[in-house]
């Protein structure tokens, strides 16, 4: 019999990684997804894997569709990936960020443990929950925590209620502590795949600028396709625990500015940058730079793609759409919406 797991946030970057991952494991990969007006799958589809993914419909807010789908599957393995993760957008929508990002886990954590008690649960947590605490500059599974957005305030909760629940009822619950990871899949929105992106629209002559934030904020960025792997390597520990998933390298905007342009041959990015005061953060983090010592040394795991190689990987993945967007009529336009 196939591993069953239920995924739920499949249709976004890591639910595409971790479905293909999982599909290549041999495992029948279900996934929650939404009522949109317009469907989702474009990154399920660049996989090629849109049809091998059972699409369940059910939302993260409503506790009735979850529960169905729990006790109809009956998963062995469960990955919460659903979130309303842009930071910025948090402070705009913190009641939805909290609905879908805390209640919302509570509601996939009670759904596991009345419907399928035997199955492994994984928590998407995240270095935003450091805000700015860190020991000699970086962050570890012993780092005091202090969120600073709505949207860290929302995953610390899910993260203590993952952490709850495996003290409480003996789950095997584990929470991931990612930093940040990126892709060609990553979202336009996020400052990476928005300079990608734009780098590429700059050298196809579509346009002349990109409009960025704090351009000082160091991030530690690493291969989304990576870390869907240390996910998969939580659940087949022994025992249940809470692992640091990063690079343990970090760079800033400006860095990646560098790598971005680079790989298309222009090395002064200045003249195409506008500073825009919407695009900055209420409150910032200005560095965050993960210790995962404990997932080499537990899991086994480490990064395999450096950074310039996943911003050379970004800028390409964006050329090669460009040119095949040349037809399309419309397209979503980042910086029209405030604070992206
Ligand atoms: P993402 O691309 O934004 O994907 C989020 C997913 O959640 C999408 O599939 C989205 O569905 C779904 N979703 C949102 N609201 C929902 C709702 N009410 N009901 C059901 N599904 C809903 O995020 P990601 O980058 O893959 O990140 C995966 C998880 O890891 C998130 O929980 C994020 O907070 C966390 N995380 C990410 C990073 C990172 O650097 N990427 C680092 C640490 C932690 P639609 O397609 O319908 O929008
Ligand atoms: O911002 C700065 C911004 O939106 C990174 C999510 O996956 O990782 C992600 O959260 C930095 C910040 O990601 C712009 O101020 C400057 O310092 O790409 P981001 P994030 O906020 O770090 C964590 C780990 C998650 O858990 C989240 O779900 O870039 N920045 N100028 C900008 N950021 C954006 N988005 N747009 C700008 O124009």
């Amino acid at each position: 019999m196939p591993n069953k797991a239920f995924i739920t946030g499949v249709t976004g970057q890591d639910g595409a990684y971790l479905s293909q991952l999982l599909l290549n494991k041999g495992y029948e990969v279900y996934g929650l997804v939404r009522r949109l007006s317009t469907p989702n799958y474009w990154r399920l589809e660049e996989l090629g894997i849109r049809d091998k993914v059972c699409i369940l419909e059910g939302d993260m807010t409503d506790s009735h569709s979850v529960n169905s789908i729990v006790k109809s599957i009956r998963p062995l393995e469960v990955y919460n990936l659903a979130a309303q993760s842009f930071v910025a957008t948090s402070w705009q929508q913190p009641v939805l960020t909290t609905e879908v990002n805390a209640l919302g886990t509570l509601n996939v954590l009670n759904a596991v443990k009345l419907y399928s008690p035997e199955a492994r649960f994984y928590q998407a947590s995240t270095s935003e929950m450091y805000g700015n605490s860190n020991i000699n500059n970086t962050q570890d599974e012993h780092t005091p925590l202090h969120p600073r957005s709505p949207y860290a305030i929302s995953k610390l909760a899910a993260h203590w209620f993952t952490i709850n629940y495996r003290e409480s009822f003996g789950m095997f619950a584990c929470s991931g502590i990612l930093f940040n990871h990126e892709s060609p899949l990553r979202g336009i929105e996020f400052v990476t795949r928005k300079i990608t992106d734009g780098v590429a629209r700059i050298k196809c002559g579509l346009s002349d600028h990109i409009a960025l934030g704090n351009l000082d904020a160091k991030r530690d960025w690493g291969f989304a396709g990576d870390y869907v792997e240390a996910m998969w390597l939580m659940l087949q520990q022994e025992q249940p625990d809470d692992f640091v998933i990063s690079t343990g390298i970090n760079h800033s905007i400006r860095d990646f500015l560098d790598a971005a342009f680079s790989a298309v041959g222009i090395s002064n990015w200045e003249p195409y940058i506008r500073q825009d005061p919407r695009f900055m953060r209420p409150a910032e983090l200005h560095e965050l730079c993960g210790k995962n010592s404990k997932a080499q040394e537990k899991l086994g795991w480490r990064p395999k793609v450096a950074f310039d190689e996943l911003v050379r990987m970004m800028v390409e993945a964006d050329l090669k759409r460009i040119e095949k967007e040349s037809t399309a009529k419309t397209r979503y336009e980042p910086s029209l919406v405030a604070g992206h």
